[in-house]
């Protein structure tokens, strides 16, 4: 038996000996008395409330309508690399239920949705002839989405890469990805940037270097010697650059483009003045392989000297192609990767040890600090003088108990949610030009290698059925929306 639909009788039991009310089947709206209470917890006029999916994680339908395989569809079949034995060919089945699944973000009251395009639908092997009906299934979404008043954002590459590719070029391995990217990018902006008006480059290149290249945990899952990673980590910058440059010029004048990337978020230990510089300081260097060379132009001295002989090699227009200019930052917001405390040595900062004992989410990565949601934009703003910022990302993984009314009270993400968008509600009252959120995620979906048994949707998934039930979370962010401050 489940254990909540246990402590759930067991509640109800003791509840009605109480005379205590019990908790209702159905969705919770907000009690009018809250409407009139003063608070100070709003966000700005206009800010963007939306939520957030990739391609792989939901479409399914791998091979309809000419779509080819793309390195994680490879991946997930081999077997003992997904946790639960899963693959995402049905997914949530996003492909064929779009339609369905845009009212549940219109029922939150959302005003946008950050969707990826599978790069493999729209040119199967990567590069040559465009596949027109991978197109079109994007084109009704979009359409879809703008009928309902949600405007759409897109991210070009959410590490679905052509297989084709892998085995042509070895992936980002070679400069060549690079540049067929770019192509990619210069045909879906050309084809749909009259009505998606932001778009995304490439999603978090720090993880898919990381893990895909160099801890073998995501597709391609290769673990290759450090001079090698450090060339593909340039590729992807590079990748990320000649999109810019590609949505340029083959995008609808006005078309607004950025990174979505999952910053190192190094947090002061506490809140004074020279543990706070010293965070600035961290921020720079463990983010120089990415945002910092793409926001400066350049690797930073101490990237180079730690790199030594396995730097990689680049030319100066290399470099200035990674630093084409950009119209916002998307920042991916997890959790704190580094407290920093302020030091008397070369480098201007150290970093403190993280405790065993420090808390996390179900997902033992994701350890849980609300305040990285204030520090990392805040930081982002004063290091680069960015103008405009987008929280592309951020949410949780729960266990998420259904209940014997088909209810999940997943007060844990509630939890967590409510102390991140607290700290992001400080950060946009003290200027910090933070325009809009995207929470992830509208549904649970096939996280990566930990496969369905994480799951980090604010609407549950029955992946048996594909039924989607609002979980208690998708209440409170339909709340924050309405009120435009935490609730
Ligand atoms: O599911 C992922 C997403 O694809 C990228 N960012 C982190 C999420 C949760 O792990």
């Amino acid at each position: 038996m489940h254990f909540n639909s246990l402590s759930r009788r067991h509640f109800a039991r003791i509840a009605a000996a109480l005379g205590l009310p019990t908790l209702p089947a159905e969705p919770l709206r907000a009690a009018s008395h809250r409407d009139d209470r003063p608070t100070d917890r709003r966000f700005p006029d206009g800010f963007i409330w939306g939520t957030a999916t990739s391609a792989f994680q939901i479409e399914g339908a791998v091979s309809e309508d000419g779509r080819g395989p793309s390195i994680w569809d490879r991946y997930a079949h081999i077997p003992g690399k997904i946790a639960d034995g899963s693959d995402a060919d049905v997914a949530c089945d996003h492909y064929h239920r779009d339609t369905e699944d845009v009212q549940l973000m219109k029922a939150l009251g959302t005003t946008a949705y950050r969707f990826s395009i599978a790069w493999p639908r729209l040119f199967p092997d990567g590069l040559g002839a465009p596949n027109p009906k991978g197109l079109a299934f994007y084109d009704r979404l979009v359409d879809e989405l703008l009928a309902n008043g949600i405007a759409p954002f897109a991210t070009m590459y959410h590490w679905d890469l052509p297989q084709a590719l892998q085995e042509r070029f070895g992936g980002w391995r070679s400069r060549d990805t690079a540049e067929v990217f770019a192509d990619y990018v210069a045909y879906a902006a050309g084809r749909l940037s009259d009505r998606v008006r932001h778009i995304f480059t490439v999603n978090e290149c720090a993880r898919l270097v990381q893990l895909g290249y160099g801890l073998g945990y995501d597709a391609p899952g290769l673990t290759l010697p450090q001079g090698e990673l450090n060339q593909v980590r340039h590729h992807v910058a590079l990748g990320h650059g000649l999109a810019v440059q590609a949505v340029r010029a083959h995008g609808r004048p006005g078309t607004k483009v950025g990174p979505a990337e999952n910053i190192v978020a190094c947090i002061p230990a506490f809140d004074a003045p020279a543990h706070v510089r010293a965070a600035e300081i961290a921020t720079r260097e463990l983010n120089a392989g990415y945002l910092t060379v793409m926001l400066e132009g350049n690797y930073t001295d101490a990237f180079l000297a730690s790199a030594g002989a396995d730097a990689p090699k680049y030319t100066a227009e290399d470099l200035a192609i990674i630093a084409s200019p950009i119209d916002f930052l998307g920042l991916n917001v997890y959790k704190p990767d580094q407290y920093a405390v302020a030091a008397d040595n070369e480098a201007g900062f150290a970093l403190a040890p993280l405790p065993t004992s420090f808390p996390h989410m179900y997902s033992d990565w994701l350890r849980v600090a609300p305040e990285a949601m204030y520090w990392s934009p805040r930081h982002a703003a004063r290091l680069w003088n960015v103008k405009s910022i987008y929280i592309t990302e951020n949410g949780t993984s729960a266990t998420d108990e259904v209940d014997a009314d088909g209810r999940v009270w997943d007060l844990d993400r509630v939890m967590y949610l409510r102390n991140y968008l607290t700290q992001l509600q400080r950060a946009t009252a003290e200027g910090v030009p933070v325009q809009g959120y995207f929470l992830w995620s509208l549904l649970d979906n096939f996280e990566w290698q930990d496969g369905f048994e994480k799951r980090y949707g604010i609407h549950r998934v029955d992946f048996k059925t594909q039924v989607r039930t609002p979980k208690l979370s998708a209440d409170f962010y339909r709340e924050t929306i309405r009120r435009n401050g935490v609730a």
